[in-house]
């Protein structure tokens, strides 16, 4: 993606500017809160959870002459033996993709948490040309002033980073700073997306995304990883948007607890993401889902394909 060059000069005879940016870090750090957060909207999930996002997704933010393009990762993580089923393997591939071709790295930090997972992903930064930049994320928790400054200290001595800025992604504080920071590395080129485009994902997918977003959020538990959401109906009438959507799980048991007592559950899960599909679309939606059993879908990589869990 570096190597794109061609005229890039506009007729006002500025330069323009167009890079990719990877967010990487482990598991529940706030990439994809950080990314929403940029773009001013939500296109990536997030939950309490670790491991909510699944897939790759493409922010794009174009502002003036410069367009940067971030993607978002799952979050590189140690496989556990127990969990190591096809979906996780895939997790962590995409990951590690989203590294190659880059113009930049954002890579984020608990506040002044550090784990083994975090040596994982500085590991595999070491393979990284592109600069990078830490962005210590959930200031707004952190009590103590002077400890966090001596984290900072503590933090340049691990790589040379191109920048150590800490940040609030919930709240946005200090967000512009690392995004100046950012600007910083990105190469003159033609902007790959139009302008008012702000993801690579269809709303198709993020209406699906949305149901896998409320399920992760109201139930807890093994469940949610088990569960995948599957759009079978996508029908835009322009002033409606008529959606059917089907939740996999991978047991009867599994089924039970979605739908709830007397339809509770999947009522629940219905409204809130409904409400979010209709702030999201800009227009009234209608949303039908369904459960069902569909066993090993996350042990089967074919299957898996067939989902949409498909890294070309
Ligand atoms: N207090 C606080 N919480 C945050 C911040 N950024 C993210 N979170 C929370 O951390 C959790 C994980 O965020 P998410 O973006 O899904 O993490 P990811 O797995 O790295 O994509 C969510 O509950 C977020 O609301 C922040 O700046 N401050
Ligand atoms: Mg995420």
């Amino acid at each position: 993606m570096n190597d794109i060059t061609t005229d890039d000069t506009p007729e006002s005879g500025a330069p323009t500017r167009c890079g990719f940016v990877a967010i990487v870090g482990r598991p529940n750090v706030g990439k994809s809160t950080l990314m929403n957060r940029i773009l001013g909207q939500k296109i990536s999930i997030t939950s309490r959870r670790p491991q909510t996002t699944r897939h790759q997704v493409m922010g794009v933010k174009t502002e003036a002459d410069t367009q940067t393009i971030y993607v978002d990762t799952p979050g590189i993580h140690i496989m556990q033996k127990d969990r190591n089923r096809a979906i996780n393997a895939f997790m962590n591939q995409a990951a590690t993709q989203a590294l190659r071709d880059i113009d930049c790295v954002v890579f984020i930090v608990d506040r002044t948490k550090w784990t083994s997972e975090d040596d994982v992903v500085l590991e595999k930064l070491s393979h990284v040309q592109a600069p990078v930049i830490v962005a210590v994320n959930k200031v707004d928790w952190i009590e103590d002033r002077s400890k966090l400054m001596a984290w900072l200290a503590e933090l340049e001595k691990r790589r040379n980073f191109a920048a150590i800025v800490p940040i609030s992604a919930r709240h946005g504080t200090n967000v512009e700073a690392l995004e100046a920071e950012v600007a910083k590395h990105l190469p003159q080129n033609v902007h790959f997306f139009p302008e008012d485009q702000v993801t690579d994902r269809s709303q198709r997918f993020l209406a699906a995304e949305l149901v896998r977003e409320k399920v992760m959020r109201q139930l807890g538990d093994e469940l949610p990883y088990q569960m995948t959401v599957e759009v079978e109906q996508f029908r835009d009438e322009g002033h409606i948007i008529h959606i059917h959507a089907l939740m996999l799980v991978e047991r009867d048991g599994q089924k039970k607890i979605l739908i709830g007592e007397g339809g509770d559950r999947i009522k629940k899960i219905g409204q809130e993401a409904r409400l979010e599909m209709e702030r999201a679309f800009d227009c009234k939606v209608m949303l039908k889902l369904w459960v069902k059993v569909k066993r090993g879908w996350s042990d089967d990589a074919r299957a898996l394909k067939s989902l949409g869990y498909d890294l070309d």
